[in-house]
């Protein structure tokens, strides 16, 4: 069975618990859970070591705080960034005046004609201050950060919510409630 470093092995638990549950022939529960047994089981099964102390490290210390046990350690899921359908039951939450939105130059042109999409994932990622902004954008590309509108926003009844990691989530966001200047 290969050996993989926690970070490897937390990048293979987003894959799995974000994206493709299948790869390892595991399917969420409709608010993101997964048997933590099953979960290990299964990864081992797949050539890759894990056991339940190493599942327990990457939650506690993972850099982002990516995932989550419930309270009898039974089940896991992660807190934000999904593609596939869950339903966090994430509360609604009021941001600070402003958010920020990092991303790279060469979306520009796209995202003022259309706004700010979703695409792949479940919810637009929106950052509470320039640096974490700067270092989702700069994943892309020559990074940009666009500051958001939120009052703007909120006036029309746009909804916003905090993950369990701190990641501000929300709808698509329409252009004019990027300050572009
Ligand atoms: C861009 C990471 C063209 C958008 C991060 C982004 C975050 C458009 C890219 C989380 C567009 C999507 C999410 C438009 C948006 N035209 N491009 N109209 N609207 N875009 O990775 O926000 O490490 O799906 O600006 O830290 O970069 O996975 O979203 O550049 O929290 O935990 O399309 O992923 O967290 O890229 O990142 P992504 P994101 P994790």
């Amino acid at each position: 069975m290969r050996k993989l470093d926690d970070i490897k092995l937390g990048k293979f638990l987003s894959l799995i618990l974000r994206h493709k549950p299948e790869t390892v022939g595991i399917t969420l529960d409709k608010n993101g859970w997964v048997d933590v047994n099953e979960l290990i089981e299964k990864i081992k099964l797949s050539g890759r070591y894990i056991d339940m102390e190493i599942l327990e490290r990457i939650v506690r210390e993972n850099n982002k705080k990516r995932y989550s046990f419930d309270e009898n350690k039974k089940k896991i899921r992660a807190n934000q960034g999904h593609s596939i359908e869950v339903e966090l039951n994430l509360k609604e939450m009021t941001p600070p005046t402003i958010l920020y939105h990092g991303t790279a130059t060469r979306f520009l042109e796209s995202i003022r004609e259309k706004g700010i999409i979703k695409g792949k994932r479940q919810y637009v990622h929106l950052s509470k201050d320039i640096e974490t902004a700067r270092n989702v954008g700069k994943r892309h590309g020559e990074v940009v950060i666009l500051p958001i509108d939120i009052e703007g926003l909120k006036k029309i009844g746009h909804k916003f919510y905090l993950s369990e990691n701190k990641v501000w989530l929300s709808d698509d966001i329409p252009s004019k409630y990027i300050l572009w200047d």
